[in-house]
């Protein structure tokens, strides 16, 4: 049977304040010229275009203290967090167009706040070629956009693991990562040492994606919420040119919309960040048009007769 889908509020987040490669901030129109909101229209989603957020131009330094552009990256993630906590508010589910990964601190930041208010359970779906738990000490960057995760489970700079108040956002334990072909060394020890749950390619190679969507997807129920944070990065190259940090190696067409059509089926995605897609780098929008197609997937499209 067909599935409904509470309202979409999309909101446009225009920064590569995060990133290592300028063009992230033109992720939000690449994907509504790919056409992201005609076609959850045409699941019979009822989507709303809040536009694009506003925020401190890019500055382009390097880093001071382990970080570039903090500041930046705070505000940024601050009005993402109001924006993203005005929309749950009144009932919609926020699909966040990024932009660069650091924004994950600003909608998680929301989501967590508004499951604690709302008494459920959050579970976060982390797709990336990357872990994102990087610190201003082990950055090899001091780019924010390796550090999200950390930061949302409370380690890194106050001004970000305090942006929804007082204590981390979530816990290690809340997170599932999907993907993983990249992490820093120091980064490496950090992830094991917080005990992250990290189903990386050598997994998904030896088990299959199926079996690693049923472990990453166990114990949801109906008092969960999944926030489903979408890297760009965690598709293979060869079919998503348009990011900023490739890594060879990564998911597949058909293995990533079977990660998205398992998210359909358990009915419980009350969120989603789309980030990384960088347009300067793609060819001809076919990254974006990928993202849309997988987004469909994720509302409940299926490529066989399951409707
Ligand atoms: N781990 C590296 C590279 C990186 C992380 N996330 C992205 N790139 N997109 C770093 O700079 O932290
Ligand atoms: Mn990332
Ligand atoms: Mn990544």
């Amino acid at each position: 049977m067909a599935r409904s889908y509470p309202p979409v509020s999309l909101i446009g987040v225009p920064t590569d304040i995060g990133a290592g490669h300028r063009g992230a901030s033109l992720g939000p129109d690449a994907l509504r010229i790919a056409g992201i909101g005609q076609a959850l229209a045409a699941r019979g989603v009822d989507v709303l275009d809040t536009g694009n957020l506003a925020g401190p131009p890019n500055p382009w330094q390097p880093p001071v203290g382990g970080y570039r552009h903090l500041e930046q990256v705070v505000e940024w993630n601050r009005a993402l967090m109001q924006a993203t906590l005005a929309e749950l508010r009144r009932g919609r589910m926020p699909v966040m167009l990024g932009g660069d990964h650091c924004l994950a601190i600003g909608s998680i930041a929301a989501v967590a706040q508004h499951c604690r208010q709302a008494g459920k359970k959050l579970r976060v779906l982390w797709l990336d070629a990357h872990a994102d738990f990087n610190t201003s000490e082990v950055t090899p960057s001091g780019n924010v956009h390796g550090m999200p995760v950390a930061c949302l489970c409370g380690i890194g700079p106050d001004a970000l693991t305090r942006l929804g108040g007082e204590g981390p956002a979530i816990t290690p334990a809340q997170v599932r990562q999907i993907g993983i072909r990249s992490v820093d060394p120091e980064e490496k020890r950090l992830v094991k040492q917080h005990g992250l749950d990290i189903y990386d390619m050598r997994y998904i190679d030896e088990v299959g994606m199926k079996a690693v969507m049923q472990q990453a997807l166990e114990g949801v129920d109906a008092d969960t919420h999944l926030h489903v944070s979408f890297d760009v990065d965690f598709l293979d190259p060869g079919i998503a040119p348009g990011v900023g940090t490739t890594v060879p190696g990564g998911v597949n067409y058909r293995e990533a919309q079977l990660v998205m059509e398992m998210i359909a089926d358990t009915g419980r995605m009350g969120s989603l960040d789309i980030v990384e897609l960088n347009p300067v780098l793609d060819n001809r929008n076919a990254t974006a048009e990928l993202a849309v197609d997988l987004v469909e997937s994720l509302f409940g499209k299926s490529t066989l007769m399951r409707d």
